[in-house]
C-alpha cells in the first residue's frame, strides 16, 4: 500500500459487530465473558481496547512497523521505555530536545539509578566517545526540539547496532509522513501524537512502535502493568487524524518553505532554523532520511533579548502563542519561558538555546496571512 492509502486503510478495518466504516468508541471499563476466562479476545480495558487495538494496528502500520503500544500522552511513552532498563544503565541523548524529555529524565529517572548523557549527536562521529559498556540505548529527536538540528538516523544505527545498543527515535516533529526511523535502522520509534498524528490540537497521545517482538511484548506488558493507557474516545480522535496525515503535511512542507524564506530576509531577526535551507548544517542528511522539511522552525531575533522575543508572541494575531505543535493552526512559542523552562539557562544557552529564540509551528492556513502576521508582529 502506498502512504496515502495505508494512513486511510492500514491497519483498520469495519466494526465487525455492525459494519461501522469507523471504528467505533468502546466506552466500556470491561467485557462480559461467557465463564471465567471464556472471552472474545477482551476481558478489562486497561489491559486491551478495541478502538485502541485499531489505532495501535494503524499507528503500526504508518511506521512500517509490526508493533505499535499506545499511550495517555508522549511523555507516558517515553516513561514506560525507560522502564525497561535497570540502575546503572545509561541512556545517550540529544542535547536539544523537548523539555519535558529532559526533565523526564534528569528529575525522574535519575532518581531510579538510570544516567544520562546530553551530547550534540548532529556530529555523529562524536558519538562512539560518549558509549560505555553500560550504555543500553541512544535516544535522539531529529529534527530536534526546538532548534532543528538534524541527526543521521542510519549512521547512529551503524554505531548502536554493533554495540548491541538500542536505538531509539522520538519522530514527532517529522511524522511518520516525512520520515520513518525504523526504515533507517532504528529499533524503537516514538512519537508525541498529541501533535501532527492528532493534527487538530484536541488529544494528548504517545505510542511506541518497533519491529522487534521482545521489546514489544515487554512493553504491552508495561502498558498493562503500569496503565499509562489512552481513552477509547481519544482513540479515536487519533484514528480520524491519521486518515488526513499525508494532506496536512504537504501544506505544513509548502507553508513552512515560504515562512522560513520570510523570516531570513526579514532585517530584525539573526538566524533561522529549518532544515530545508541548502545552507543549515544537516541539510544533506535531511534531504536523505526526510521527505520534506516541514513547518516547525525557530528563530533568534538581532535583539537577542527575553523581552524582545515576549513582544513578538504578545503582537501575532493568527499565530497563537501556545505550547504544543503540529495541529492545522499556526502556534508561537517562546521555549526559554515555554516548552524548555525546565532546562537550566547555562545548560540552554551553551546548547545553543538563546534568550530570543522564537518557535513557530506553520499551521496550513493560508501562508500570505501567515505572514502578514509575522511582519507586523515582528514590526
Ligand atoms: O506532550 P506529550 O504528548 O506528552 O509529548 C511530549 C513530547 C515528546 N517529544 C517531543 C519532541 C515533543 O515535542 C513533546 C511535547 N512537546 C511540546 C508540548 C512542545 O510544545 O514542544
Amino acid at each position: 500500500m502506498r502512504t496515502a492509502t495505508k494512513y486511510i486503510h492500514a491497519g483498520v478495518h469495519p466494526d465487525p459487530a455492525t459494519g461501522a466504516i469507523m471504528t467505533p468508541i468502546y466506552q466500556t471499563s470491561t467485557f462480559v465473558q461467557d465463564s471465567p476466562g471464556k472471552h472474545k479476545g477482551y476481558e478489562y480495558a486497561r489491559t486491551h481496547n478495541p478502538t485502541r487495538s485499531q489505532l495501535q494496528n494503524a499507528l503500526a502500520a504508518a511506521e512500517n512497523g509490526q508493533y505499535g503500544i499506545s499511550f495517555g500522552s508522549g511523555l507516558a511513552a517515553t516513561d514506560t521505555l525507560m522502564k525497561l532498563f535497570k540502575p546503572g544503565d545509561e541512556i545517550l541523548s540529544t542535547n536539544d530536545l523537548y523539555g519535558g524529555t529532559y526533565r523526564l529524565m534528569r528529575k525522574v529517572w535519575e532518581d531510579y539509578g538510570l544516567k544520562f548523557r546530553f551530547v550534540d549527536m548532529s556530529d555523529v562521529a562524536g558519538i562512539s566517545r560518549h558509549l560505555t559498556s553500560a550504555t543500553k540505548m541512544i535516544w535522539l529527536e531529529t529534527p530536534t526540539n526546538p532548534l532543528i538540528r538534524i541527526i543521521d538516523i542510519r549512521a547512529c544505527a551503524a554505531i548502536a547496532k554493533p554495540a548491541g545498543i538500542l536505538l531509539a527515535v522520538d519522530n514527532t516533529f517529522a511524522s511518520p509522513y516525512l520520515q520513518n526511523p525504523l526504515d533507517l535502522g532504528a529499533d524503537i520509534v516514538m512519537h508525541s501524537a498529541t501533535k501532527y498524528i492528532g493534527g487538530h490540537s484536541d488529544v494528548v497521545h504517545g505510542c511506541v512502535i518497533t519491529n522487534n517482538k521482545q521489546i514489544a511484548d515487554q512493553l504491552y506488558f508495561l502498558q498493562n502493568a503500569c496503565g499509562a493507557v489512552p481513552g477509547p474516545q481519544d482513540c479515536f480522535l487519533l484514528l480520524r487524524g491519521l486518515k488526513t496525515l499525508h494532506v496536512r503535511m504537504q501544506r505544513h512542507c509548502e507553508n513552512g518553505e515560504k515562512v522560513a524564506h520570510f523570516l531570513r530576509r526579514h532585517p530584525r531577526v539573526a538566524k533561522v532554523h529549518w532544515c530545508g535551507f541548502e545552507d543549515h548544517p544537516n541539510h544533506r542528511i535531511a534531504k536523505e532520511q526526510m521527505r520534506g522539511f516541514g513547518g516547525m522552525m525557530s528563530f533568534e531575533l538581532k535583539d537577542n533579548t527575553v523581552e524582545a522575543a515576549i513582544k513578538v508572541l504578545s503582537s501575532t494575531q493568527i499565530f497563537a502563542c501556545a505550547e504544543s505543535l503540529g495541529g492545522v493552526e499556526s502556534l508561537i512559542g517562546h521555549p526559554a519561558s515555554m516548552t524548555h523552562a525546565s532546562i537550566p539557562r547555562e545548560e540552554r544557552i551553551a546548547n545553543g538555546l538563546v534568550d530570543s529564540l522564537i518557535r513557530l509551528s506553520v499551521g496550513i492556513e493560508d501562508v500570505n496571512d501567515l505572514i502578514e502576521d509575522l511582519k507586523q508582529a515582528i514590526g
